[in-house]
């Protein structure tokens, strides 16, 4: 269904060949207090690309890493370096030396672009690293005042980007991974453009007048299909804002007249705390909500404010960006939704079988974007005749509608009931006492495991028994009773990734 030339290199397609279609006056980023045109952008990644080429020795093949939060000046990085030919690997400014380290040595790092206000743990990183030659500094607010952006700006605006061919690895993607050791899955230069023309047309079909907002970083596949891939692929307009946190995300929508809105359930209900009566959030045509399931009382509310459509999706680093979504025309609570085109998706049991409807087992998926992993590590495994078998368990309807249950790792199963985890927490976050919640099983000699919630309380809500009996009788009049959490922790933040996923393993094993 995708037919690209052999040669293709996605550096390319998103910049200069948009120019080339007459995009050149558009705005593609908007950061740090300016708008960039597509020629400006193009302009801007030729230099740099001369750069790493010419002054940092880099070579066709090289695996570059990146470091910044999200900025324009990232974005730029990330694209001259994939017209260079390199293979980028993206990293969260958080990340300490250590866990650099970890993605340095697994992919085999020899360049790393680091935003100079983040350098300290990167030169810290460097100093270990056996394959890791060069770190250079770029400067990420737009002053253009750091080693790389100098070298860059005296280079001409034309650059003879390396013709790679559209199987070449661009980008490495690391998972964050639930146990806390990141898995590197590699993607095509053709797959960085098959996101955009698969899920991002035929779901969200992108304009050129589309603004992007969001909050994922880029350097989760998510953050860079949403807030780069997708934009820049149809002449639409990315802000890349570093004070893109929920809380300020309302205003942001309103100030930019953003039109599509990328994040995390956990900061749609962050944006539902904050948006006061007067909010305008006319502009906004979908908000789509992946990395994390959508809770039922999240699209509710969100429905019931705003009026403007949440799209859920499921994704996955191995799959570069969302194979299973809602559409426009159909979207529903505690739905998952279809297939995009081109993907297949079912549910397995234990002997890899597929299950009937309505049977809870684990979500595999086949499509064109994956699944390779780093050095095999895995595809042993995790990928069985193209499909990739996910950490997600889910059941099918009788109409095809697939349903998140639980990550296999958070099915609980007390008393010989199965319980999805994510569905207790659903009922309790329709509590209004609740602002954040966990569900985990932990162990219990007369059950087996008991359900125990670990839950961050709003503000004004006091903890102690009585809220306990509040929360337990509302979860045993919202689902089946036997349900209910038999044990309740009141605390004050839960364990999230960078990408804001809730890390139920360390609830987990602090038991
Ligand atoms: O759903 C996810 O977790 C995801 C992961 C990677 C890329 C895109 C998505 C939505």
């Amino acid at each position: 269904a995708f037919d690209y030339p052999d040669r293709l290199n996605a550096g390319v397609e998103l910049t200069d060949a948009m120019v080339a279609r007459g995009f050149g006056d558009h705005t593609a980023l908007i950061g740090n207090g300016r708008r960039r045109t597509y020629k400006e952008l193009s302009d801007w990644t030729n230099r740099l690309a001369h750069a790493l080429v010419e002054d940092l020795g880099v070579k066709p093949g090289n695996r570059v890493l990146i470091r910044s939060a999200n900025n324009p000046a990232m974005v730029a990085c990330w694209l001259a370096a994939t017209k260079a030919g390199a293979v980028v690997v993206n990293t969260m400014p958080m990340l300490r030396a250590g866990e650099l380290a970890k993605y340095v040595d697994k992919a085999g790092i020899t360049h790393a672009l680091c935003d100079t206000r983040l350098m300290d743990e990167m030169a810290i990183c460097a100093k270990q690293s056996e394959s890791l030659r060069t770190v250079v500094g770029f400067d990420g607010t737009s002053n253009h005042d750091a080693e790389l952006d100098r070298l860059a700006l005296e280079k001409s605006v034309q650059f003879d980007a390396v013709e790679t061919a559209q199987d070449d690895v661009a980008l490495i993607g690391f998972t964050s991974g639930s146990t806390g050791e990141p898995k590197g899955t590699m993607h095509f230069h053709r797959d960085l453009l098959i996101i955009a023309d698969g899920y991002a047309r035929e779901v969200l079909d992108v304009q050129p007048e589309d603004v992007f907002v969001g909050s994922p970083p880029l350097a989760f596949t998510f953050g860079l299909g949403g807030l780069a891939i997708f934009p820049l692929r149809f002449g639409a307009a990315a802000t890349l804002l570093e004070n893109a946190t929920p809380p300020n995300m309302v205003e942001i929508i309103e100030k930019y007249r953003a039109t599509v809105c990328f994040t995390a359930p956990t900061a749609y209900r962050a944006m539902l705390k904050a948006m006061d009566e007067g909010a305008d959030l006319s502009s906004l045509r979908a908000a789509v909500s992946a990395g994390e399931t959508l809770p039922a009382p999240v699209y509710d509310e969100w429905m019931e404010k705003t009026g403007k459509p949440m799209l859920d999706g499921i994704g996955a680093t191995e799959m570069l960006h969302i194979f299973v979504t809602n559409r426009f025309e159909d979207h529903r609570p505690a739905c998952t939704g279809k297939p995009v085109t081109g993907y297949e998706a079912r549910v397995i049991g234990e002997d890899g079988q597929e299950l009937p409807p309505g049977e809870i087992g684990r979500l595999a998926v086949r499509g064109p974007t994956g699944c390779r992993y780093l050095r095999g590590e895995r595809q042993i495994e995790y990928v069985q005749d193209g499909w990739n078998i996910t950490g997600d368990a889910f059941f099918m309807d009788e109409e095809g509608y697939f349903h998140f249950a639980a990550r296999n790792d958070d099915m609980i199963l007390s008393s010989g009931y199965n319980i999805a985890g994510p569905e207790v927490e659903a009922a309790l976050l329709a509590h209004e006492a609740v602002a954040e919640c966990a569900v985990i099983g932990v162990p219990d000699e007369e059950r087996g495991a008991i359900v125990e919630a670990h839950v961050v309380l709003s503000a004004s809500a006091v903890p102690g028994p009585e809220m306990i009996k509040s929360l337990q009788d509302h979860v045993k009049s919202t689902i089946a009773p036997y349900k209910y959490p038999r044990s309740v922790v009141f605390t004050k933040a839960l364990p999230k990734t960078e990408t804001g996923k809730i890390q139920r393993f360390r609830l987990r094993s602090t038991r």
